[in-house]
């Protein structure tokens, strides 16, 4: 007995996470999609990447996009397995996509923190961390948006292992956030751009989040963020706010989006998704329809700005 029954997979559903999706998704069409683990989470779940791309002798430059770091912003992950699908389904008739994959690959980690997105479903919904254990502590998991290695634990994050911005006890810390950094490091050289997906607040957000300074490259990325932004609402109106994390959102140090900058990934942005708060990380069903195709809008801007720079 396997236990409970898990409902069928619906791209305008919540999933949970489940090898099965992943499995069906990436033997579908060999010539457009593969995975590969790039390790396993603390409770042993392989996080298995996604990439996406027209199949290539030669090495091409990518783009890294991560959903689900924070256990309870479901939208997240719903948005990572719509681009997928979308990209699979429109290569060869949308022009914009077909570009995209011919020229890049697009590497796509469906639910970065697996542990703690699996805790919202069966424990507690409104979890964020992941679900690390350390002896002395009773409390459990460390945000893995505060334990990358950029000002870590220097501004807007908690040394208290109890707080949900806990740090964590040291950078990298986290197995999740250690296995998606190993990847991008060794990958450097290649990877052109970092998304990462979040919500809610409506925002696109690019670095700096631990330091007021601007960073080197400040109006491009704002440039580059209006554009998406524009693009995200000319189809249902939704409005977004561009801007650094600091100064648009809030202060806070050990992102994963400062990380890649100052690793050398240039374009390097957090979308924080709808809605503004009526609903919050409780985005009803009816929504992931609308938000993941105006989203798709705006990724695929970014994507096709760094496919022609
Ligand atoms: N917001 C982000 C958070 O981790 C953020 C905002 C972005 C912080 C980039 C640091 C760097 O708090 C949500 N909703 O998680
Ligand atoms: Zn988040």
């Amino acid at each position: 007995d396997g236990g409970p029954t898990p409902r069928a997979h619906s791209y305008t559903k919540y999933n949970n996470w489940n090898d099965s999706w992943i499995a069906s998704i990436s033997s579908s069409n060999p010539n457009l999609i593969s995975k590969q683990v790039i390790g396993n989470t603390y409770e042993g779940r392989p996080m298995t990447l996604l990439k996406l791309g027209k199949k290539s002798s030669s090495s091409k430059p990518a783009i890294f996009m991560d959903c689900g770091i924070h256990a309870r912003e479901w939208i997240s992950p719903a948005f990572c397995q719509w681009f997928v699908k979308e990209a699979l389904s429109t290569y060869g008739s949308d022009a914009q996509m077909t570009s995209l994959l011919n020229q890049m690959d697009v590497y796509v980690l469906p639910v970065f923190n697996i542990d703690g997105y699996d805790y919202t479903h069966k424990g507690s919904r409104m979890w964020r961390k992941t679900r690390s254990r350390k002896s002395g502590s009773s409390c459990i998991g460390a945000d893995p948006n505060r334990n990358f290695n950029a000002g870590w634990c220097t501004l807007g994050a908690s040394s208290n292992p109890c707080s949900d911005t806990f740090c964590g006890y040291s950078p990298e810390s986290e197995i999740e956030v250690k296995n998606v950094a190993n990847f991008i490091r060794r990958n450097k050289a290649i990877i052109k751009a970092y998304i990462t997906i979040h919500s809610y607040s409506q925002l696109l957000l690019f670095p700096y989040s631990y330091t007021y300074d601007l960073a080197q490259h400040h109006s491009e990325l704002m440039q580059v963020a209006q554009g998406a932004s524009a693009a995200l609402r000319s189809l249902y109106g939704t409005r977004y706010t561009s801007g650094p994390g600091a100064t648009t959102i809030y202060p806070a140090a050990g992102g994963s989006d400062d990380w890649a900058y100052d690793l050398g990934v240039k374009y390097s942005y957090t979308f924080e998704l709808r809605d503004t708060g009526r609903y919050g990380f409780l985005l009803p069903e009816s929504q992931i329809k609308p938000t993941c195709e105006e989203t798709m809008l705006a990724v695929k801007y970014i994507a096709a700005y760094v496919r022609k720079n």
